[in-house]
């Protein structure tokens, strides 16, 4: 082919793809959900009303001039429209965005009141008159709220709501809404599935990567406002002079956002540098010591937060597991938790900034059953803990299995700020191999009744606060970002991100409606499509439940992998923490008998759900395999074997991901081909997955059954 006939065939093809749209229309997931597609009929939202036409945002600062460029965008993809910026509402058809400090035509509106109640974060979106004109009015206390207001403004043309009659408030039910990073210093990130980690230490300072501001419009999105950047199994060099002006130049791009920087220490950090390369003791100091109640140490302290500060002057705080899987903490000293997290929490308190201290707690040398130690340690504390400090607890006892039952930390530290900590990467759900929806498991532990002040005592009356009247509130999600183009490896997974979010924002959605809004800002606005995509998503969790550990079962994964089964791993002649210590199988039965006849882990639980728990004929058949161990032909309420409906929960599993392979091919056509042949590609290893769950646990498990 000459030059002069590939270029003619070049035009060909472009003429092509623009006729088409298909070039534009290849979606490589890095947009999330905030694309902007343009509407099929755009005009019929606005049935009523004018179109917009200009948007009043009056007063300057970087976040007005995020606001400013949202609009803009949005309205140009969603509804083709090139809005322009004016001074006053003189016209029909204006969107005013303000406080009532940036804006007079907001005081004027007389919503002080309402205002007030919204608190700092809330925002109203109204249909209003403003100077005698028809207006929609974004109003709220704080220019970052507005922010919130107008993604808010954007999702409702985006899930196709009519904009005639709008009059929403809307506040945070939770002040801190964090993503926990547990990205190392060296770009890897400990159980991160999508890529290295999205900082560029090497870069940082000098070179910003347009990533980080992308990440923070996302996380303002959906209202996240803070995030904790560094493993939990921190490094102590992220507290060097050196990284803190690389933790600036992070935080400076995320205030716009409204997006807060915490990080992770370790708790040694004024210990000279560990000898041992890759160890988890050690620090940064010239410190003998790391004893909380050590004047040097405490100093120690006080100086490097100082040092922060100077820094990052709003910076949020520190997020420290301590005594936990080798990481140093006050307990090395011979003192308490408390001691731990109230001497940080005293060097951060001028500042306002908080302690987030874990209570992922387990000792193999010491706990029969490891469930029961993080109330053992941390409920005798309450009532010690400083006043800004954050007990955060994972939602189950153990550790992010496909299904716990709830933590029973929550409830009982009425005097205690509880955080909870949520985990959106997959660590035991198929990492971002498997389309697992997420916000179904979430919504059963915020929605589980800890009866801790009677009925109605759910967690997620534990974590707003509303409960135990709490001064401070929280939830965090593990991330499953990463350097993926997509973000999150599996396109699915972004789905978990922003279920978090939203439910960080907004406890009381429905799984089925964050579903919804993300289905239609993401793949179509079809209501077949968004049908079929929904069921799907719907049924994921409890069809990994299915295939990986059901009826109660738990941390039968590969060792250490967390991602295949290996129910036969066992450690002679120590058993604490295989798959044989928790399953329990042998030719009489199989679980864990967390019973009062067994480790007594009921007992944690308030009353009736312990007696719930306790009693087999009560127990939930979804946790039995969890308190209760079992022979092989116990009778299921089906009227089956327990070894029977282990079988059919195996076979249901692998069931379940068939209809989605099935049900995802219907949408060929119909939505991105890019995204269609992702996911297909995923569901396929899903599937062979499934069935290695299937074939291996039936087989280990019958050999004792049968
Ligand atoms: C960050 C589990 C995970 C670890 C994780 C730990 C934690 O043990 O497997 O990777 O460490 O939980 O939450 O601290």
């Amino acid at each position: 082919m000459n030059s002069r006939h590939a270029f003619q065939v070049l035009c060909v093809v472009a003429v092509f793809f623009a006729l088409t749209g298909s070039a534009a229309r290849a979606n490589d997931g890095y947009g999330l959900w905030l694309n902007y597609d343009r509407l099929a009929d755009p005009a019929r939202l606005q049935t009523g009303r004018e179109i917009f036409s200009a948007a009043v945002v009056p007063s300057d600062s970087a976040t007005l001039r995020v606001v400013r460029e949202e609009i803009k965008r949005g309205l140009d993809g969603l509804l083709g429209i090139d809005l322009s910026f004016a001074e006053t509402v003189a016209h029909n058809g204006v969107i005013l965005v303000g406080t009532l400090r940036t804006s007079a035509a907001i005081r004027s509106l007389g919503w002080d009141t309402e205002l007030k109640e919204l608190g700092r974060e809330g925002f109203l979106i109204r249909s209003s008159q403003v100077n005698g004109h028809r207006a929609t009015v974004i109003a709220a206390n704080e220019e970052v709220s507005l922010l919130y207001g107008t993604f808010h403004l954007l999702r409702l043309i985006q899930t196709k709501r009519t904009l005639d009659k709008i009059d929403i408030a809307s506040r945070p039910h939770v002040q801190y809404r964090l993503l926990n990073h547990w990205d190392n210093m060296d770009g890897s990130i400990e159980r991160g599935y999508a890529g290295r980690s999205l900082w560029q230490w090497d870069e940082l300072p000098a070179k910003i990567d347009p990533r980080y501001q992308h990440y923070a419009r996302a996380n303002a999105s959906l209202g996240l406002n803070g995030t904790v950047v560094n493993n939990v199994n921190a490094n102590p060099i992220i507290l060097q002079p050196e990284y803190l002006e690389k933790l600036r130049a992070l935080a400076d791009t995320f205030r716009p956002y409204g997006i807060k920087l915490f990080l992770s220490i370790r708790f040694s950090s004024p210990l000279r540098p560990a000898r041992q390369a890759g160890s988890r003791r050690g620090g940064i100091g010239d410190l003998e010591t790391a004893d909380p109640l050590d004047p040097e140490v405490r100093q120690w302290w006080k100086d490097k937060v100082k040092e922060i500060y100077a820094v990052i002057p709003d910076f949020g705080g520190f997020l420290v597991k301590a005594n936990s899987e080798g990481m140093p903490g006050p307990q090395d000293y011979g003192r308490h938790h408390a001691d731990g997290a109230n001497m940080l929490a005293s060097a951060l308190k001028p500042y306002g900034g908080i302690v987030m201290w874990r209570a992922f707690v387990y000792d193999a040398k010491t706990d029969s059953d490891r469930a029961k130690r993080a109330y053992k340690e941390f409920v005798p504390l309450d009532g010690v803990f400083a006043s800004n400090v954050f007990v955060q607890a994972k939602n189950g006892p153990i550790d992010f299995q496909p299904r716990e039952p709830v933590h029973p930390l929550f409830g009982a530290m009425p005097k205690t700020p509880l955080m909870l900590e949520l985990q959106i990467t997959q660590e035991y759900l198929g990492h971002s191999k498997h389309l697992v929806y997420l916000a179904p498991m979430w919504k059963e532990y915020l929605d589980f009744d800890t009866h801790a002040k009677g009925s109605g005592s759910s967690v997620a009356t534990v974590i707003d606060g509303s409960l135990h009247d709490y001064a401070m509130t929280g939830i965090a999600g593990v991330a499953n970002t990463g350097s993926d183009r997509n973000w999150c490896g599996h396109f699915f997974a972004q789905a978990n991100w922003y279920a978090f979010g939203r439910l960080a924002w907004d406890h009381q959605l429905s799984a089925e409606t964050i579903a919804d809004e993300w289905i239609c800002m993401t793949l179509s606005r079809d209501e077949q499509v968004v049908r079929t995509v929904n069921a799907m998503m719907m049924g994921s969790w409890e069809a990994c439940i299915n295939y990986m550990t059901p009826l109660g079962l738990h941390h039968i994964m590969q060792a250490g992998f967390h991602y295949g089964p290996q129910p036969s791993y066992a450690n002679a002649p120590r058993q604490d923490w295989t798959s044989v210590y928790y399953h329990r199988a042998d030719k009489h039965g199989v679980g864990f008998d967390r019973s009062s006849t067994g480790s007594n882990a009921t007992s944690q639980y308030f009353s009736p759900v312990r007696e719930r728990f306790d009693n087999v004929a009560t127990c939930p058949e979804k946790y039995l395999l969890w308190f209760h161990h079992l022979p092989w032909d116990h009778k299921m309420a089906s009227g089956r074997t327990l070894w029977q409906e282990i079988q059919r929960h195996y076979d249901a599993g692998i069931e379940t991901v068939k209809q989605m392979q099935t049900t995802w091919e219907t949408l060929k056509g119909r939505i991105d081909p890019e995204i269609f042949s992702h996911v297909q590609g995923k569901l396929e290893t899903q599937l062979q997955d499934a069935t290695i769950w299937h074939d291996t646990c039936l087989a280990y498990f019958g050999s004792f059954a049968n």
